[in-house]
């Protein structure tokens, strides 16, 4: 076993990822991810497009080296254990029961920062906008409108202690509800759909906002892809939504 890989294991066996890592740590996280059945999706922008809201330092970062340590350690868990990139990651988070329990953690952790982080990469973008159409409506109907729920959801981001994230889920009918989760945690775990989310650890924000989470939270609705949400709200309702 080669060093980068006891060193992820071990990272992935202690905490998903670590927001302040040791400088060798940082080196080994930077390494090609592991080949396996995971990929590391491409930013599907620079990593800039979405300053001045979120700066590209912090995009790089978050990316190249958060997102690819979980790719990296869920492929290595992988190697050993082929049987969860047999099914969609949604279905294995679903039933993480199971999971082997000696990866259960691992997989959770890494399996869930890996589809929550492709999720969130698509949901932003340049430009901002409002919501339209369905979702718009969705929102009026089922969130209280878009100035409720921008609060609402900035609160709930505001409320997740230490590191996790605000989500809004969607059902098979189109409606939508507000929710946390710890970590890596997602609402895919309990067999739902994910409409978009905010990440609200530190790595998401802290090198422009530091402490202030609450300007992050204010700030993100500007590099919000609200064309993409309407792309996911429609396969939502025709069950074609995966993560
Ligand atoms: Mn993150």
């Amino acid at each position: 076993m080669s060093l980068s890989r006891r060193r992820l294991m071990a990272g992935s066996a202690c905490c998903a990822a670590v927001v302040l890592v040791p400088p060798i740590a940082l080196a080994q996280a930077q390494a090609p991810a592991p080949d396996g059945p995971f990929k590391l999706p491409p930013l599907p922008y620079p990593a800039n497009a979405l300053e001045p809201h979120i700066d590209a330092r912090t995009m790089e970062i978050h990316h190249d080296r958060h997102h690819a340590a979980y790719v990296a350690n869920i492929n290595t868990v992988a190697k050993d254990h082929p049987q969860i990139a047999e099914k969609p990651a949604q279905d294995v988070l679903a039933k993480l029961g199971e999971v082997p329990e000696a990866i259960r953690t691992t997989v959770r952790n890494n399996l869930g920062g890996h589809v929550n982080h492709s999720m969130f990469w698509q949901i932003m973008g340049p430009g901002g906008g409002k919501p339209e159409g369905e979702v718009a409506a969705a929102i009026a109907r089922d969130l209280g409108g878009l100035e409720k729920f921008q609060n609402d959801f900035n609160a709930a981001g505001t409320r997740v202690f230490g590191s996790g994230w605000v989500f809004v889920t969607v059902g098979r009918d189109g409606k939508l509800a507000l929710e946390t989760r710890p970590n890596q945690d997602s609402p895919l775990m309990d067999g739902k759909r994910v409409l978009f989310g905010n990440d609200v650890w530190e790595h998401a924000y802290y090198l422009s906002y530091q402490n202030r989470r609450p300007d992050y939270l204010k700030a993100w609705w500007n590099v919000v892809n609200w064309k993409k949400i309407s792309e996911r709200y429609a396969a939502a309702k025709s069950g074609t939504l995966d993560i």
